[in-house]
């Protein structure tokens, strides 16, 4: 069995209501799809993340970089695999776009494995569980949007049957940060988890201060506090406040998330595959989480694929906490696949039993959104 072909497409989907978060503003949702065929038929589908404008390189890396390397070698040798695709672009980046890039072709290589045995991926994972506990993503600020909006908005989510949310802080005026916070409380009601998301905003002393001024919310999280390469900033607001810490998203790699862990940064790990290296390296990631007795909790808030991805990698982690499901528009996850999860009763989503990452693929819808 070789590789024949790998390939990527870049879909995007332009929102009516632009959003952002307290670093970025973002104006359309943007995934690189990767494609791996072999030369018995088969065709793993993979997805790279591609924040922050970093899409057309991410896929000029697989189809220059990777796919030259994947050729010809057998697609079930994920681990080899992982080493070439690692090895052989060092030179380039060992971070970033590039491991963005070697996300998506392993996501796709573990897609088509599944494929070929026959047997979902999280079972082929080593399953540890069928179903995963989840919560709604939002509370982005948008134009025109309010206090009462931001309140209104968790609670809809809870109407839906979410007990946990998260929202955006660090934003707005720091006052005004505050009254959000109390108005999702509310909206989420008493007994729902409350996470809060300063996406790196914040001085490790400011960082502190908002900490305090809301910890009669009863925080479940607080995300991503200070710039990530400021392990020393990130391990001092962690020791100065009561709720845990979660993070970071925009870190890569096991020797990335080695150092934020031994730093003492996090309570709470957030390693995404799509960009801290694929389900291969989170594996390496959360293994070594668990030797410190820290719970995965990967951010998830690209495509379809993607949310596939960081599922069956929770599927098969005693160590797994949350999936996050946004709940912004995103037909690249809502459209592209016509059997993404929902949330029973218990605010949990099921795993899919289909081969592989067990995605129901609309080709049409991908053709819809498909830019590049
Ligand atoms: C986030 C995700 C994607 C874009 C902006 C912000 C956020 C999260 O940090 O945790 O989902
Ligand atoms: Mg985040």
């Amino acid at each position: 069995m070789k590789i024949e072909s790998v390939t990527a497409e870049i879909l995007r989907y332009d929102l009516d209501r632009p959003m952002a978060d307290a670093q970025i503003d973002i104006g359309a949702r943007i995934i690189v799809l990767v494609r791996v065929r072999t030369s018995d038929g088969v065709e793993g589908i993979g997805e790279a993340g591609a924040f922050g404008g970093a899409e057309q390189t991410v896929k000029t890396i697989i189809e220059t970089q990777l796919a030259p390397l994947l050729i010809g070698e057998d697609p079930r040798m994920i681990e080899h695999l992982w080493v070439q695709m690692y090895q052989g672009t060092i030179q380039l980046g060992r971070r970033g776009a590039m491991l963005a890039a070697i996300s998506g072709a392993d996501i796709a290589l573990w897609d088509a494995l599944g494929k070929t045995l026959g047997a979902p991926l999280y079972l082929l994972l080593g399953g540890n569980a069928r179903t995963m506990p989840a919560y709604a993503s939002g509370g982005f600020y948008m134009p025109d949007k309010d206090v009462a909006e931001v309140g209104a908005e968790f609670a809809g989510y809870r109407e839906l049957g979410y007990r946990a949310g998260k929202m955006k802080i660090a934003g707005a005026d720091f006052n005004e940060d505050v009254e959000r916070v109390r108005a999702v409380r509310a909206g989420l009601g008493p007994d729902a988890d409350l996470m809060i998301d300063a996406n790196n905003q914040y001085g490790p002393r400011e960082a502190i201060r908002f900490a305090r001024a809301v910890e009669d919310q009863d925080i479940f999280w607080y995300e991503e506090p200070v710039p990530t390469d400021d392990l020393a900033g990130a391990r001092f607001v962690r020791e100065s406040i009561s709720m845990p810490v979660a993070g970071y998203e925009t870190e890569t790699s096991r020797w990335g998330f080695k150092a934020l862990i031994e730093a003492g940064a996090v309570d709470i790990v957030q390693a995404d595959t799509v960009w801290a290296g694929g389900i291969t390296e989170c594996r390496r990631i959360a293994a070594f989480a668990s030797a410190w007795n820290l719970p995965m909790a990967p951010h998830n808030f690209a495509g379809a694929v993607s949310g596939f991805a960081n599922l069956h990698l929770l599927a098969s982690l005693p160590g797994a906490m949350f999936f996050e499901m946004d709940q912004n528009p995103n037909p690249l996850r809502t459209e592209i696949v016509t059997n993404w999860p929902v949330i029973d009763a218990a605010s949990r989503v099921s795993l899919p039993e289909g081969v592989g990452l067990g995605m129901e693929i609309d080709e049409a819808a991908v053709a819809r959104y498909r830019v590049g």
